[in-house]
């Protein structure tokens, strides 16, 4: 297709940037770190999200390119910031079927100076799902690195909770459909606290994503959730618009 030839070219034109989104812990309100956000400036068709482009970045290998050029730039970036805050780079599922994404991870963090204890890689279940063996396999020699792993849009997929068990994860993230009706249904804030309870029984730390009220951050501080994503908190932004040096 038309867009799927120009994402090949998207990076060399510079057409790609990174927002990033603030993560903060619930009880203390600090900043725990930023999730890095893609976005693609087209000359014709102006700001298009990646809900629409990723898709067709991972059907035609453009994704491949594409996410080893937003790890690279991402660790350059933070590597560079006066404040050491972690950041958390999404990983699509046809990047750990194809490449050798320990080797990647490494060479970038060598490259880049970024110390291994400030990445943290998200990825969705649908990463495990085609070839278990090799995902795990990839992912616990990330691990070993000392980058963290975060399983994404959580308590949306198939396998849940026999994921969870497969792999120690380092950070579940509440996907945000979860909150949306969590300040005015009985039922979404015991799916909630059902998951939070989860965690605490692995003693894996969730965030919930897509806080937009303080109705919900105080549901979250109620029910023990460690750590919190969302308009209410932050917007995503490039990095220049951030505060790095702000107090939480
Ligand atoms: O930023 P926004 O909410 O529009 O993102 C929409 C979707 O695109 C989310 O599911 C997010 O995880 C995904 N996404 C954003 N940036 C990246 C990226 O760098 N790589 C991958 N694989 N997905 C991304
Ligand atoms: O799938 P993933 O969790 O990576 O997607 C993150 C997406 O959620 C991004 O597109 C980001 O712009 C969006 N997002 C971040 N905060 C909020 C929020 O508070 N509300 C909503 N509706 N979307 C959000
Ligand atoms: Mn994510
Ligand atoms: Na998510």
């Amino acid at each position: 297709t038309k867009m799927a030839k120009e994402l090949w070219v998207a990076i060399e034109e510079k057409q790609l940037h990174l927002n990033y989104q603030v993560q903060k812990s619930v009880p203390t309100g600090e900043i725990t770190g930023y999730e890095v956000l893609l976005r693609w400036r087209h000359p014709e068709r102006g700001l298009v999200s990646p809900a629409d482009f990723i898709p067709v970045a991972e059907e035609c290998g453009a994704i491949l390119p594409i996410g080893e050029w937003v790890l690279r730039e991402a660790c350059r970036e933070a590597a560079g910031w006066p404040v050491a805050h972690k950041i958390a780079v999404n990983l699509s599922p046809v990047q750990i079927a194809h490449t050798d994404m320990p080797a990647l991870v490494h060479r970038v963090l060598i490259e880049t100076g970024l110390k291994s204890s400030r990445l943290e890689l998200e990825i969705t279940e649908s990463s495990i799902f085609s070839d278990k063996q090799r995902a795990l396999h990839a992912l616990r020699a990330i691990k070993a690195l000392g980058v963290s792993i975060a399983i994404d849009d959580f308590g949306t997929g198939y396998s849940s909770l026999e994921t969870l068990q497969s792999f120690p994860f380092d950070k579940i993230k509440l996907d945000r459909s979860f909150l949306a009706d969590v300040d005015r249904s009985e039922e979404a804030k015991a799916m909630v606290r059902a998951i939070l309870a989860l965690g605490q029984g692995l003693r894996i730390p969730v965030l919930a994503e897509g806080v937009e009220t303080s109705i919900q951050l105080d549901i979250l501080r109620q029910e023990g959730c460690h750590e919190a994503q969302g308009y209410l908190l932050g917007r995503p932004m490039p990095i220049d618009k951030q505060n790095l040096t702000e107090a939480a």
